[in-house]
């Protein structure tokens, strides 16, 4: 759905299918980091929801239009957290599911981080700051040249202590930029520690709507209320949109949950197995909720 001026509807089925996704997407992540003995863990597990419902939902992205310059476009800011995008981007056919095994393999493209060497992926990543200006000004030439496909970034909330996000956003604004669309994965937690104890950048409402940011918040981890929020952009004509995502860190494996140890960690073998059985438990009470 682009910039027509058209509002999308997100079905109940479609939630609830993609409520299941998000379970298999978070089994694979743990297989993934656990097999590999390597992974920003917390962060990963924290966006996929995000990521889930822009590319089953929201985005206008698929192998098949990845070379035309009119579709959607997305960059993952807050590039550590690859490990998501993976999952995602394999679930959507831009690589066959087998290459999930290659990950921080030796001479393997699929690295800690994104690179453009992997289908899909758009932009390399991973020193943080920069993915809204590349988004900024990609949304810039989309409007420049009368499209109206969008720009969707996600970024962490400890990344936003990068000053070249606020040159960016304050371009955002006065461009008019509404067909970009901003996602803070606001899970209060950063490398080392609690985000207002690493660099203190609370409130986020005010700050981007003084830049002048249309601000929406939500349930980051919540399937139904990602959907909704992005069916409605733009919040406003003319003006960036943000989306204030609040989610945990670690989100679907308990000792995981808001625990900055886990920001890149790999589970022990008992750890990943209490990993695997919550996850199961999780699709069974989805089986038994949806029979
Ligand atoms: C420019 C730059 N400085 C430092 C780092 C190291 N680093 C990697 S992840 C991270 C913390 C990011 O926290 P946040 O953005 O909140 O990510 P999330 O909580 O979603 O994992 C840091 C400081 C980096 N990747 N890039
Ligand atoms: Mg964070």
């Amino acid at each position: 759905m682009k910039l027509t001026g058209e509002k999308q509807t997100t079905s109940d089925e479609k939630i609830k299918q993609m409520e299941y996704k998000s379970i298999l997407y978070r089994q694979a992540i743990m297989k993934l980091i656990f097999e590999s003995k390597s992974g920003h863990t917390g962060g990963s597990l924290s966006c996929v929801d995000i990521l889930n419902v822009l590319y089953n939902h929201a985005m206008d992205i698929t192998p098949e239009n990845f070379l035309q310059i009119d579709r959607d476009h997305y960059i993952h800011s807050k590039g550590h957290s690859v490990e998501a995008l993976y999952v995602v981007l394999a679930d959507m056919n831009f690589f066959k599911k087998e290459l999930l095994s290659d990950f921080e393999k030796y001479s393997s493209n699929m690295i800690g981080h994104p690179t453009r060497f992997v289908n899909g992926i758009e932009q390399n990543t991973g020193a943080l700051g920069h993915g809204l200006s590349i988004s900024v000004g990609m949304a810039l030439a989309a409007k420049m040249d009368q499209r109206n496909n969008r720009i969707f970034t996600i970024m962490g909330d400890g990344e936003l202590a990068e000053g070249s996000i606020w040159e960016a956003s304050a371009s955002a604004a006065h461009y008019g930029l509404d067909n970009l669309i901003a996602i803070i994965d606001r899970n209060h937690l950063q490398i080392t520690g609690h985000t207002d104890q690493v660099m203190k950048m609370e409130p986020l409402e005010n700050k981007f709507a003084a830049f002048g940011f249309a601000v929406r918040e939500v349930n980051g981890n919540s399937i139904a209320e990602l959907a909704a929020i992005l069916n409605i952009v733009p919040f406003e004509e003319g003006k960036p949109n943000l989306i204030l995502a609040n989610t945990i860190k670690g989100r679907g494996i308990s000792y995981m949950e808001n625990n900055a140890l886990w920001h890149h960690k790999v589970p022990s073998d008992a750890e990943y197995q209490i990993a695997v059985d919550e996850l199961d438990l999780a699709k069974l009470a989805w089986e038994q909720h949806n029979d």
